[in-house]
């Protein structure tokens, strides 16, 4: 099947699961429920799904226990933007083409959708339907709270929020602070299909070599595409990043230079996946839609 409609069909499997595990008519608390699925049901291109069931692919996996682990890491994903949309962020007001939650429901609902999604990704990891051995579902949710925390998607984000107020930034540091903001969830992502095949350090390895290679590329193709693309093309607002005095890829390497070790980082992350030969041909597609995709 052609990469886009496999993505596609991913895509449309994390949203009817996200939809039935998130139910509103059941539900004691509706505004809440309704603000997490706002948030999180319907767009979005679920790239960290897809690489956690392409991970989980390479190990013949239980495509439910893929799909549950890819639901679980998407909320997480989905907290992270509502959170960073929000005024005392990066203060957004569209997101994924659409009003960010803040501003189709309020500030506090936001707040609260955002922790909402945050919690429910660890409640269905802890699920025996995730993985029947408890020692697999302690392990996705040991890596995705390390992934997602202070040594992870939220110490990256302080750390970007510091560098704001820096006047001169280097390499070093905004690749480990873009490690740690976008990269931590893109190593869960390529690791969980390890974890849920319970599969030894080689290949566990292999795979976040490849992880932290996209991380990457896919931060330096966002700062490409925020500086070349349209609102319209995004469905988010462009050019904030330096407007607020964030250091990008583009001040460092400059575009062309970005644009170069984005395709090194891709050439560096297909090659970790030799150890898997043919039957990562998929990873290796996404490897270079992540450098090349339009939003
Ligand atoms: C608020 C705890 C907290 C963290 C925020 C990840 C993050 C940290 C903020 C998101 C802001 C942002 C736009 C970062 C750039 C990288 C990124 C995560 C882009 C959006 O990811 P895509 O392109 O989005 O996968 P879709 O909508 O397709 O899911």
């Amino acid at each position: 099947m052609p990469f886009l409609d496999e993505l596609s069909n991913t895509a449309d499997e994390i949203d009817v699961l996200l939809g039935r595990l998130m139910p509103v008519e059941s539900a004691p608390a509706k505004r809440v429920i309704e603000a997490m699925r706002y948030a999180s049901i319907g767009q979005g291109k679920r790239l960290r799904p897809f690489l956690v069931c392409e991970s989980a692919k390479l190990f013949d996996v239980e495509r439910p226990h893929a799909l549950r682990t890819g639901a679980a890491l998407e909320c997480i994903h989905c907290y992270s933007l509502v959170h960073d949309d929000l005024p005392a962020m990066d203060d957004d007001d569209l997101r994924r083409g659409k009003p960010t939650t803040h501003i189709a429901f309020d500030e506090a609902a936001a707040i609260l959708a955002g922790d909402g999604l945050l919690t429910f990704a660890f409640e269905i990891l802890a699920s025996p339907e995730t993985h029947p051995d408890a020692a697999v579902r302690s392990d996705l949710v040991g890596q995705l709270a390390i992934a997602a925390g202070a040594a992870g998607m939220v110490g990256g984000q302080m750390l970007d929020l510091e560098a704001e107020a820096r006047e001169s930034h280097d390499l070093d540091e905004i690749i480990t602070l873009q490690g740690m903001k976008t990269g931590a969830l893109f190593r869960f992502a390529c690791e969980a299909g390890a974890i849920l095949a319970a599969a030894g350090s080689q290949e566990r390895s292999a795979l976040s070599t490849y992880a932290d290679r996209i991380g990457l590329a896919f931060q330096i193709a966002d700062d490409v595409l925020d500086q070349e693309s349209t609102p319209e093309q995004l469905g988010k607002q462009t050019q904030k990043d330096a407007e607020a005095g964030k250091a990008t890829f583009i001040d460092l390497l400059g575009l062309d230079g970005a644009k170069a070790r984005a395709h090194q980082l891709v050439d560096e992350a297909c090659a970790a996946l030799d150890v898997f030969g043919n039957r990562a041909g998929i990873l290796r597609e996404a490897a270079l839609f992540i450098v090349e995709r339009k939003n």
